[in-house]
């Protein structure tokens, strides 16, 4: 019991350092993708962001080391049909929370030039108007766990 609350103390701190506290900024929080299977092509990754500052952002562009094609996808649903479309460019307002979660809006990682695997990360940068570049961690997660995200 004891330890239960001095984990959950930890983990209280590491979220107000990596979130809270940085009151002046847009921050990208969170951001895990699924292991892919060898020779899959393409995977979502979902990220949180918050706009902490007074100003509005507009993400121009995405890219990461480990695939050829990054993008931002929405899902629509046309004639019953769902389709992803995608998002020249995504706008987060000034103190505004954006989820991208499994069903929903999302990156899009095309031309996976390798195998991702459970355990591992790697970078997405995200090009914003400011002219400023963020680095996104991506955490891989099993593929197990994929169901508990997914309805
Ligand atoms: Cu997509």
């Amino acid at each position: 019991m004891k330890n239960f609350k001095y984990i959950q103390f930890i983990f209280l701190l590491i979220l107000s350092n990596s979130v809270y506290s940085n009151q002046e900024s847009i921050v990208f929080h969170g951001a895990y993708t699924f292991e892919t299977f060898e020779g899959q092509r393409a995977c979502a990754v979902y990220v949180s962001i918050f706009n902490n500052t007074n100003k509005d952002f507009l993400i121009e562009s995405i890219s990461t080391k480990v695939a050829s094609k990054a993008e931002i996808h929405e899902i629509k649903t046309e004639n019953e049909i769902i389709k992803m479309k995608k998002k020249e460019n995504f706008l987060i307002k000034s103190k505004q929370q954006v989820f991208f979660q499994p069903g929903g809006t999302h990156l899009m990682l095309m031309g996976l030039k390798k195998k991702l695997d459970d355990g591992s990360s790697f970078e997405v940068d995200f090009s914003l108007n400011d002219g400023s570049k963020k680095k996104v961690p991506v955490m891989v997660l099993n593929e197990k766990l994929k169901e508990n995200f997914i309805e």
